[in-house]
């Protein structure tokens, strides 16, 4: 884990799920927001998920992106131990594709909330966290409207495709 006080902790509860969490990471570098990844096991490192979630504010990280697959605790249990916003990438496993880790993480309690994207959409966890950075910083809201029109003109290319 890095010394500096990234904004976003990217945790994972295992380094199969990195290729999902790539996403996640990509779009912190592409908005140029700081950002630490970290493995940390609900089950194997329960430890170290309980030290992780208690100091992540107390750093100076502002958001959580937890993924996790199958009896996937990890987003849920940090949520429960960390006052800042917690974001809950369910990983596609091989034997239910993902929706028991959507289950896992999406039926919180009330009290607990979880922001959960879709199955493996860890892109759009990235974008979430960093919007809920954003809110209070206006050159970031700037780069998330940009991001927003360079969407819209993809589209649009698409149909100018299509019309030829
Ligand atoms: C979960 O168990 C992890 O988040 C991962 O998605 C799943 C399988 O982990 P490995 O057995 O591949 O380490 O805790």
């Amino acid at each position: 884990m890095s010394k500096t006080t990234p904004e976003i902790g990217i945790i994972m509860g295992s380094d199969s799920d990195l290729p999902t969490m790539q996403a996640a990471i990509k779009i912190c570098e592409q908005f140029a927001v700081s950002h630490e990844v970290a493995i940390v096991s609900a089950h194997r490192t329960p430890q170290r998920m309980v030290e992780y979630a208690h100091n992540a504010h107390k750093r100076g990280i502002k958001v959580i992106i937890a993924g996790a697959g199958g009896a996937a605790h990890l987003p849920g249990m940090v949520a429960s131990l960390t006052p800042l916003p917690v974001v809950g990438i369910p990983i596609a496993t091989r034997n239910l594709q993902g929706l028991d880790s959507l289950y896992s993480i999406v039926q919180m309690p009330r009290g607990i909330p979880v922001a959960t994207v879709a199955i493996g959409n860890a892109q759009n966890a990235g974008l979430l966290a960093i919007q809920i950075i954003a809110s209070h910083i206006p050159e970031l809201l700037e780069k998330v409207s940009e991001y927003r029109q360079d969407l819209a003109q993809t589209v649009l290319n698409k149909q100018q495709k299509l019309d030829e």
